[in-house]
């Protein structure tokens, strides 16, 4: 069965490894100079400090650095992978990497290649030091991805992905979906916070998604298990064929307001063939959209009932089909209103996508996974996960095979699709070893595949105009290095653009087994840094980072400069609206409390070391709408607001004015204080809330 063998080989592939690191061949003091002089010649930015200078050892490096590798058994590929991530204090990474943060429904921000987390951005959960959920703005963000009016309070992050302009990263959003639920979030990178959650309407789950076309006209969201559209009632014994369909969502992504505007969004209807990852097409493949599946058996598991699971069901046929997407061709059809509302939906038909050239198949091997355009858009690879191959598709061949296409002698799918055949848009197939998932590129013509089960990060040389781009002949594979372990997703330096940069792969391990210090059962996940700066069998790990948090799926990586956030709010800002909002105030003399009725609006001016005002008296069942600006313009000076008992918290940043609203349905003595410790006086930044009964 599936899983018991991918279980053994997890554990094969665990314990060969499990062997290596006892092997350590360790160093003479001598072997170690002469590699801190390569070290140093290879133009790494270090200098002994001129407190270690005149202790300089043989070679020039220092006697106390000599002395610390051979007390820690260090390994020349130790040291060197050690000068290559040290980041002294002050010194800034040239890479941010956005990694989804998992069940934990956040985003995390990672410096390379230090690999310090820099910050946790809530998305689909509360996120207490972001004051995210917890009585402000980030309420009602939370509110918009409710399910059928129930409060969602999880999400499973899966992709990440940042918005480009003609392919590029741009610095200007972050988009990430949560595959439980089938929602997409919009981050603005001009303060790291969410704006934005918007509900599918028609899937229940996703997880071909977020990712963009490569001017951000659209964020997609590709399905995954198929069900009713609109997740309503079906039978799945008797239904499955009929009823169930997968469905790939274009969200309309308007760069002015910064918001995803559902009102020109549209979706297009799949068979039920568990649509898996996907991506755009980009340059020569522009306007198209790639996307894998892993059940054309339509199965349907049972195995209570002695069916086959789903597991076996699924992998049952060789090949399952790629979806080739022509999504500007969709968007024609959209805007002609060839479409069907399903709760407010448009929805362009499978048989509509079928007949009018939206959509075609064509095989892939055994239950493929990624689905990855290389920078130029001139291929897509696909790695079937039980398949040792990644098979390259030509997107060239793909539309010359549409172009031969006849109505008369077409083969179709079970449901009315053109059907490519293999032959026709394969450009090669390139044995990498087992479990190929995903792949990246850099900038010397070099993919990188992520191999599950081998645990490994294969590189491999891509043909066509990349093959100039290093020593090694097209489509041949060239490294294979060890990774710990079971790797999933991988990463690469603005991987996912028209031109990626090399330097650096990252490595999204699931498992991490031995490499930390037991923490109990529930293990971290193991990011592993990877040196990709030179061409050949150079590949190494530089870095183990542990991801103690959840489960990360993938992780985009961009050039640092081309990030251009906020270093305070201007003041007076909403950040939910990131305008300026009407009830910031500039001054603590303007700070007030005003009674109408039951209302209470309470206007509080927020600065070191004090609220004004400092008592705010109301009455039990008073409803209160409380404004807080915090008028510094200070760099990091950010006070917090917290009511015990009322599950409220807030961060004030520099600049920021926030508003919570609360019924005041519990009468006592409340000191509200501040949160993140400002000033020597932090202790003393508090008031009273009295409630009177
Ligand atoms: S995938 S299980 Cu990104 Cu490889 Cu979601
Ligand atoms: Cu403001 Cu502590």
């Amino acid at each position: 069965m599936f899983a018991a063998s991918l279980l053994s080989a997890r554990t094969t592939a665990a314990l060969a490894q499990l062997k290596e690191p006892a092997m350590k061949k360790y160093l003479t003091l001598g072997a170690l100079a002469i590699l801190f002089a390569l070290v140093v010649a290879c133009g790494a930015p270090i200098t002994p400090t001129p407190s270690a200078a005149p202790s300089t050892g043989t070679g020039g490096l220092p006697a106390d650095a000599a002395a610390v590798a051979t007390a820690r058994g260090l390994t020349p590929d130790d040291i060197s992978a050690a000068l290559k991530t040290y980041t002294p204090s002050g010194q800034l990474d040239p890479y941010i990497m956005f990694a989804s943060g998992g069940q934990g429904g956040q985003v995390l921000v990672i410096g390379v290649p230090s690999m310090r987390i820099l910050k946790l951005i809530g998305v689909f959960t509360p996120e207490p030091w972001q004051g995210y959920g917890l009585g402000g703005s980030g309420d009602k963000i939370l509110a918009e991805g409710n399910v059928d009016g129930k409060e969602i309070r999880w999400g499973d992050t899966h992709h990440p992905g940042l918005s480009e302009t003609a392919g590029e990263y741009d610095g200007q959003f972050l988009f990430i979906n949560d595959k439980a639920n089938a929602r997409v979030a919009v981050i603005d990178l001009r303060d790291f916070a969410t704006k934005q959650i918007v509900k599918n309407p028609l899937a229940i789950n996703d997880h071909g998604g977020s990712f963009v076309t490569p001017n951000t006209e659209y964020v997609i969201e590709g399905p995954q298990y198929a069900a009713p559209l609109g997740w309503e009632y079906a039978d799945i014994d008797t239904e499955y064929k009929d009823k169930y369909r997968g469905v790939m969502t274009l969200w309309k992504f308007d760069r002015a307001t910064g918001r995803i505007d559902p009102a020109q969004s549209f979706s297009i209807e799949l068979p039920p063939y568990w649509q898996d990852l996907c991506d755009a097409g980009k340059k020569v493949s522009d306007g198209w959209l790639f996307c894998n599946s892993f059940n054309t058996e339509l199965a349907t598991g049972g195995i209570e009932k002695g069916n086959p699971p789903f597991e076996a069901g699924t992998t049952k046929n060789d090949t399952d089909y790629l979806h080739i997407v022509n999504w500007k061709k969709a968007e024609e059809l959209y805007k002609a209103g060839k479409t069907e509302k399903i709760k407010d939906m448009p929805v362009i038909r499978l048989d509509t996508a079928a007949k009018e050239g939206v959509l075609y198949f064509t095989p892939e091997p055994k239950s493929p996974h990624g689905a990855d355009v290389t920078p130029g858009g001139e291929y897509v690879v696909v790695g079937g996960k039980l398949d040792p191959h990644v098979t390259i598709y030509s997107f060239d061949k793909i539309q010359k095979a549409i172009a031969a296409l006849n109505e008369g002698t077409m083969t179709k799918d079970a449901y009315g699709v053109p059907v490519l055949s293999l032959d026709s848009t394969m450009e090669a197939q390139v044995e990498l070893g087992l479990g190929p998932l995903h792949t990246v590129y850099d900038d010397k013509g070099y993919a990188y595949t992520s191999l599950f089960l081998d645990s490994a990060v294969a590189r491999w040389k891509l043909g066509g105009p990349y093959e100039s781009l290093s020593p090694e002949k097209g489509w041949t594979l060239v490294q294979k290095l060890p990774v710990q372990y079971n790797i999933g997703h991988i990463a690469a330096a603005e991987g996912d653009t028209a031109s990626p940069d090399g330097n650096y792969v990252v490595a999204l391990n699931k498992w991490s087994i031995d490499r930390f210090a037991n923490v109990g059962p529930l293990l971290p996940q193991n990011f592993q840094l990877v040196d990709t700066s030179q061409t050949g069998e150079t590949m190494q790990v530089l870095y183990d980072m542990p991801i103690g948090m959840a489960e990360p799926h993938y992780a985009q990586i961009i050039k640092a400069d081309k990030l251009k956030p906020f270093e305070v709010y201007p003041l007076g800002t909403n950040a939910e609206t990131m305008a300026q909002d009407p009830n910031a105030i500039t001054a603590p003399d303007q700070a007030k409390i005003v009674r109408n009725g039951n209302n209470v609006e309470i206007w509080t001016a927020v600065v070191r070391s004090h609220f004004t005002p400092e008592h705010v008296k109301i009455k039990k069942g008073d409803h209160v709408v409380w404004h807080f600006s915090n008028l510094e313009q200070t760099r990091d000076a950010t006070h917090g607001f917290a009511v015990p008992g009322y599950n409220i918290n807030l961060s004030l940043e520099p600049g920021k004015t926030e508003t919570i609203e609360f019924d005041a349905d519990t009468a006592g003595t409340f000191a509200f204080y501040c949160t993140e410790f400002c000033s020597a006086l932090h202790l003393e930044m508090l008031g009273y809330m009295m409630v009177e009964p």
